[in-house]
């Protein structure tokens, strides 16, 4: 695969570095988090603990640009999926936004097949966020995100029922009813397994469900007038938890977005 010049790449993208604690103040700039940072993750440490970023230069991850609003992150689920993962390992990343109405050339050289998020990891341009979640887990393995296999499927059929019942144009056609019994699943694994996924604490199959999650409830909320019935508490505490990580937060795309995202799919 083509490597492009990340200086040709600066100069015809819009950059944003973050660097999890602030001011770029250089690579030691963050090498200590406090006990607080941590101890949100249960992973509880007194006083101050060297963090990975301290020896790694940031990585440089393509995602999708804002649809409504020039030099801001858009609504690429699996953009902030990888981008979640990066904050929740605390490494510094280059942001690349990419314009997906108006490809650049340089765009299209490291990613043939026109699609973010791409990452570049171990001096070579990655596709998939599937892909990059799993050599970023590998290159950095603290804090640890992998879940065990047989977890990594809970809730992956939401996206694609949500996906159905925002499409469809026939009230009786069980596409609501389909996304509801895979909801309703959910809700019962979280209640018994509960908080996370994967138990007490966050892995990386919440990192991906999460901001599916956010799509849905966006999206059904503005075309379907629909929103998660209080019969799913489970979900719903669930919801509330992702969605106000610092981590999602500091990652999530803005409601415009979101919607603009989905209306080509809802009208076509
Ligand atoms: N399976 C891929 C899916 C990536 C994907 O579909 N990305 C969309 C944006 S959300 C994209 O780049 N679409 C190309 C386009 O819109 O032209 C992944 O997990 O990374």
């Amino acid at each position: 695969m083509t490597t492009l010049q990340p200086i040709a790449a600066a100069s015809l993208s819009a950059t944003v570095r973050h660097l999890n604690c602030g001011l770029w103040l250089g690579k030691s700039a963050c090498n200590y988090h406090n006990a607080r940072r941590l101890s949100s993750r249960g992973t509880l440490r007194r006083g101050f603990t060297v963090s990975m970023s301290a020896a790694t230069e940031p990585v440089e991850v393509c995602v999708k640009a804002s649809i409504t609003t020039p030099n801001k992150l858009g609504d690429c689920p699996f953009c902030q999926r990888v981008l979640l993962t990066l904050e929740e390992k605390q490494l510094p990343y280059d942001m690349k936004l990419v314009d997906l109405a108006n490809k650049p050339d340089w765009f299209l050289q490291l990613s043939p097949e026109g699609k973010v998020p791409v990452a570049k990891l171990n001096g070579s341009w990655t596709a998939d966020s599937d892909v990059i979640t799993q050599a970023l887990e590998k290159k950095f393995p603290t804090p640890p995100l992998a879940a065990p296999p047989e977890k990594a499927t809970i809730g992956s059929k939401i996206f694609p029922t949500f996906i159905g019942f925002l499409k469809s144009k026939d009230p009786s056609d069980g596409t609501e009813q389909a996304l509801l019994t895979e909801l309703t699943s959910f809700d019962n694994y979280i209640k018994e397994n509960g908080p996370f996924i994967n138990g007490q604490a966050i892995s990386a199959v919440d990192l991906s469900l999460g901001p599916k999650l956010y799509h849905m409830e966006i999206a059904l909320g503005h075309y379907k007038n629909w929103t998660v019935p209080d019969s799913l508490p489970n979900l719903k505490s669930y919801m509330k938890t992702i969605f106000s990580l610092d981590s999602f937060v500091k990652t999530m795309p803005s409601t415009e977005d979101v919607i603009a995202g989905w209306r080509p799919k809802v009208m076509g």
